[in-house]
């Protein structure tokens, strides 16, 4: 069995997604996200200028060794671009292979763990009241767990506010949009938008909060020990991991669950947080951390210390890595839960799926490889549009982490 062609489609239905589609002597195509968001083009360079001209030819049953050829193959390794266009092939060629086996992916992983997969949802507002209000709606569309933002009094555009309820899309426009950081203002509100949650809503829902990198170890470890009345499911990248020795100040001052991850490449961007354990979940997902093949090695490895799977969800993972990674949810024995952010109904139909939402869960796909494909003639009316994701700055102008 052989490749014999590889090609990447650039679509922008509403914000822009790199796909790539592997097809073989034998009539079976498999379908990968390489999606970077902000940073799309350098994916599809790699891929079209690096990647594919080796793939030609290679058996795509290959899976491992393509993956080790990509990886050690290239001698310069990790990094989000590699890891994407890794990431890419990888999906693809599972996808061929539990086609060619006629089995849903889950089957091939080692079959299902669970019924359905937790998800949580996004919810936020520009006030407290208002949070309250979109947490209330997430409630009503039962879901089992919300993550909750608001806008802080006095900060520009804080991190996870946006107009509608149940769309988030932070990359929205052709140049960075300045947005405005304030730890001092932040760590005043955030446990009031939290009190007035549990106040409303009682303990029975699981509620999570983004701190999106902005706070020190220190900061964290403060916002952490507020928080910890209300019982969080997780405070979510609460300082940036580059220095993963970072956490462990965090974890000396308080119990609140720590996530972290959804901008890891590899399984080496986790290894002290996990060994250490100075977290209690893992946020990377396939497209981030070079595909099943590599994710499933950074779960195993979570899982010796009890750390569970939190797979990030954005809209910027596009429905091939979302489907894909219900399929490893279901599998997983370490699961945790999902982020999902909707998509648009232009980005929907762009990429056919059955993966489905109900109740709270979302189930995957039972057809036959990862489930999701790429409608080629409707992504060719949407071409690429440059789009950036924010900066921060603080009031006096310095760059923050956005
Ligand atoms: O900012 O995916 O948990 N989700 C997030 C996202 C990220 C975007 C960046 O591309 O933090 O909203
Ligand atoms: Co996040």
């Amino acid at each position: 069995m052989k490749i014999t062609s590889a090609r990447v489609i650039v679509t922008c239905p509403g914000r822009n997604f790199v796909t790539l589609k592997i097809e073989t002597d034998q009539g079976v195509h498999g379908i990968g996200d390489g999606t970077l968001n902000g940073r799309e083009l350098s994916v599809v360079s790699y891929l079209e200028d690096h990647v594919i001209p080796c793939l030609i030819g290679m058996d795509p049953r290959r899976v491992e060794d393509i993956w080790q050829y990509l990886y050690r193959g290239a001698y310069w390794r990790r990094g989000p671009v590699t890891m994407r266009a890794i990431a890419a092939v990888d999906v693809a060629l599972w996808d061929i292979k539990a086609k060619m086996a006629g089995m849903p992916l889950y089957q091939l992983l080692g079959g299902r763990s669970r019924d359905g997969i937790m998800v949580y949802g996004h919810a936020n507002g520009a006030d407290i009241d208002r949070t309250v209000a979109a947490v209330a709606t997430y409630i009503d569309m039962g879901y089992k767990a919300i993550r909750a933002q608001s806008g802080v009094p006095g900060v520009e555009k804080a991190y996870g506010v946006s107009g509608g309820t149940l769309h988030y899309e932070p990359a929205d426009a052709d140049l960075p949009t300045v947005t405005g950081w304030d730890t001092r203002k932040a760590l005043n509100h955030v446990p009031q938008l939290f009190a007035r949650l549990r106040d409303t809503f009682g303990f029975d829902y699981h509620l999570l909060h983004d701190a999106h990198h902005r706070y020190t170890p220190q900061e964290a470890a403060n916002l952490g020990k507020m928080l910890e009345p209300y019982q969080l499911f997780w405070l979510e990248d609460a300082t940036p991991a580059e220095n993963q020795e970072a956490f462990r100040l965090i974890r000396q001052h308080t119990v609140t669950p720590l996530a972290v991850g959804e901008i890891f490449n590899s399984i080496w961007d986790a290894k002290d947080l996990i060994q250490n354990q100075l977290i209690d979940y893992i946020r990377a997902t396939i497209v981030g951390a070079g595909g099943l093949t590599h994710l499933r090695r950074i779960a195993d490895l979570a899982g010796l210390y009890q750390i569970r799977t939190g797979c990030h969800g954005a809209t910027d993972l596009s429905p091939v890595t979302l489907g894909t990674a219900l399929h490893f949810d279901t599998w997983v024995p370490n699961f945790g839960i999902q982020e999902y952010m909707r998509h648009t109904e232009e980005t929907d139909a762009v990429f056919p799926h059955d993966y489905h939402y109900k109740d709270g869960y979302l189930f995957c796909s039972e057809q036959p490889g990862h489930g999701v494909d790429i409608d080629e003639e409707l992504a060719a009316k949407y071409p690429y549009q440059r789009a950036y994701l924010p900066v921060a700055r603080l009031a006096d102008g310095q760059l923050w982490n956005w």
